[in-house]
This record gives C-alpha cells, structure tokens and sequence, in this order.
C-alpha cells in the first residue's frame, strides 16, 4: 500500500495573501511560510466562497456550499454530525486533533467531532492567556492556559506531534487566532515598524465615485469605523476622514503585521520540528486562512464583502513526495476543495466517484460531488459548467 502522508493543516484568521512575502507583499517578510511555498506549491487563486469566518470554516471542513452545510452566517453553528475531511481521516486509521481557534459554535451539538484529542477557543478567543474548551469523559471544560495564544496553540500541536502512535499517519489542524482583530502583539514583535511607516496601498484614499453605492456605505472605513480597542488609544476628533485614514492605517497595520510575524515565527518553530524528527518528506503541509483581508485597500480594513481582497485566501502546501518545489497553479481553486486535497493526499476510500479523474497540483485524484463543481473550475472548465447549471 502507499505510504500514506501525515497532514499538517495550518489555518490562520484573516490572513491575507498580499501579507505574505511569498505572495509579493510590500509591507513585510514571512519567511518561514515561505519555506512552505518555495519547497512546494503556491496557489494563486483560491477563493473562500463566504468571506466571513464560520462560513467559510464550515466549507472547509464539510467540502460543501454553505447552501449545503447549513452554515450561512457567524451566528449559525455548524451541526458537528456532519462529515468533516478528519472523520474521514479518523476512520481511515488516521490520529486526528484541532487547537486553537474553531469558531463553529460550542455544546454539545457544535464542539469538535471526528478528533481523537482537540483544545479550542471558545468563539474569538484572546491573544493573551486565553480560555480554551477541552474534551472531558462527559462532555467538555473551559481553562485558562497561560501565554500568547500564537505559542500556546503551537505547544498545543508540537506535544500531539511528539506523542503520537507513530504506527499511525496523523493529521492535526493547528488553527490560529491570529490576525483576526483587536491585534494584541506579544512583546517580541512589539518594537516592529516603531520608527517606520509602512507603505500605504494605492488605493488607501479611494472616494469611491463610479462605484455601486453599497462601496461608500460599507462601515469598514480605516480609521473611521473602528474601535478604541482596535487602535489601542482613543481615537482623534481634530482630523478630517482622509487624514484619519492615513493615521488609522499605521496604528492597525503595524498591529495587524506584529500578530503576523509571531505566526511566522511559530510556524518555524514546526516546520524545524518536522525536519528535526525525520517527518519533512512524509508529512503534507498545508498553509491557509479562512479569507482573505483589506489592507487599507480602498480605504479599508476587514473582510465581508465580495472584492479580490477579501475572498482571496492563501493556500500553499509543501509534500516533496509529489509537489515539485517552487510550482505555481493559477487555477481557480475554492475552499470547500481543502477538503478533497486532504483526503485525496491521504488515499481514504470513501463514497467517491473514480470515474472522474482531474488534474489538480499536478496529479490525478478521484473527485466527490460536492467538490465536483468546484474541481471543474479548477480545470479551466468554467463555461461547461455554466451550461450545465443553466441547463439545470
Ligand atoms: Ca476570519
């Protein structure tokens, strides 16, 4: 039988491509998430299909629209017996775990299922000493763990790693808060860009004329519409909106990039143990976040709407087995596929349909019909698929 790949799902909250280095990004350097694209493959149009949290989590987990799923806004918790890729996995023989942020609801209907160990956030969470939800023998528990969450969750994956069955592959999904907002930095990156702006987009002072009226009336402005917990001081009255931006642009971006570079840094810290223990060439490592982010462009910040910024999500993933180093796909490639790469890397059996091989990082994988809409486009495929919808 083949060997079967350990998967290391890493996801992060808000991370936007063009924060990447190895996306191009201006304003600051990632280099140990480079190492994941550079030694593997960079996707270069993924696309979450519900720019918002939970939603988009869902998808991921479940391969399906959230039409599908159920799971259509922040407030509607997913329904934990749905399948989910790491059941999948689980039943395959598979050592399964999540840490960190889940943000698909809790009790007993919504906390983790299909994991054989699990520590997560309740909802946002905290950067600092936060609350994580354990399973307990009847049911589960809140406890405080001290530290900075970016730390703690990688703690939290590194001891799954270093205690697991090594009879059994594994697939761990190691879920950061970070960089969702207010951006509480740990003191190692606090100092970052203190005595230096960073460049401003292009677009940072966009007025928004020729444009649908809903574009002046999203309440995402920079500086105008956020809060005090975000800019860490209260805010000023004595500047005009324009002025305001560029001010509100430096106090969330420096923020917003610190949280960033304490991923980076953790991500190291289990890219090195892999190597470290002899697991880098049979472990598949898989980098995403659950959208994508405004960086100031169009004078904004967060995500929620429909522009590239914001459905773009970064996907990278590393296995030398297969993935040759340094590819770029630039197919159209949507989050509810994470789940047919994973288990397509990890060769589950499962109620797919074999008949319809596609090409998709370089190899040929059986597809299942929730993923097979998406899978076409990936192809190249998009008017056949469009006939047939309107044929349907
Ligand atoms: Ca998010």
């Amino acid at each position: 039988m083949k060997k079967r790949p350990n998967i290391l799902f890493i996801m992060s909250d808000d991370h936007a491509s063009h924060a990447m280095s190895c996306y191009g990004s201006k304003i600051n350097k990632t280099p140990n998430l480079d190492r994941i694209a550079n030694e593997g493959m960079r996707f270069d149009n993924c696309f979450c299909t519900n720019s918002i949290c939970t939603p988009s989590r869902a998808a991921i987990l479940t391969g399906t629209y959230n039409h599908t799923n159920g799971v259509t806004t922040l407030d509607t918790p997913m329904d934990n017996r749905l399948q989910t890729f790491p059941k999948l996995l689980q039943a395959a023989g598979y050592q399964t775990a999540v840490y960190g942020k889940w943000h698909l609801g809790e009790g007993v209907m919504h906390v983790p299922t299909g994991f054989d160990d699990w520590a997560v956030l309740p909802g946002q969470g905290y950067y600092f000493n936060p609350t994580f939800i354990f399973p307990t023998e009847n049911g589960c528990e809140k406890r405080t763990v001290q530290g900075y969450a970016t730390d703690v969750i990688t703690d939290m994956t590194l001891d799954f790693i270093k205690n697991r069955d090594e009879e059994k592959p594994f697939c761990v999904l190691y879920h950061h808060k970070a960089p969702h907002r207010p951006w509480y930095s740990d003191e190692k990156h606090a100092a970052m860009f203190l005595n230096e702006d960073v460049p401003e987009p292009d677009n940072l002072f966009d007025d928004y004329c020729n444009r649908a009226r809903a574009a002046e009336a999203a309440a995402m402005r920079v500086g105008v519409d956020m809060y005090i917990s975000d800019m860490k001081c209260e805010l000023p009255d004595d500047m005009d909106e324009m002025e305001r931006r560029r001010w509100g642009y430096q106090r969330y971006i420096k923020d917003y990039l610190r949280v960033i570079q304490s991923v980076d840094d953790n991500v190291g810290r289990v890219l090195d143990y892999l190597k470290e223990a002899g697991l880098e060439e049979d472990t598949l490592v898989i980098y995403t976040s659950d959208q994508g982010f405004f960086l100031g462009d169009h004078g904004w910040y967060d995500k929620r709407f429909m522009y590239e910024e914001s459905l773009r999500m970064p996907f990278i993933l590393r296995y030398p087995r297969e993935v040759k180093p340094e590819s770029v796909n630039d197919d159209i490639v949507l989050n509810v596929e994470h789940r047919v790469e994973c288990r397509f890397r990890a060769a589950v059996p499962g109620p797919c349909r074999d008949s319809h091989p596609v090409g998709y990082a370089g190899a040929q994988f059986p597809i299942d019909p929730p993923g097979e809409h998406a899978a076409r486009l990936a192809r190249g495929d998009v008017l056949s698929v469009l006939d047939e919808q309107d044929g349907s």
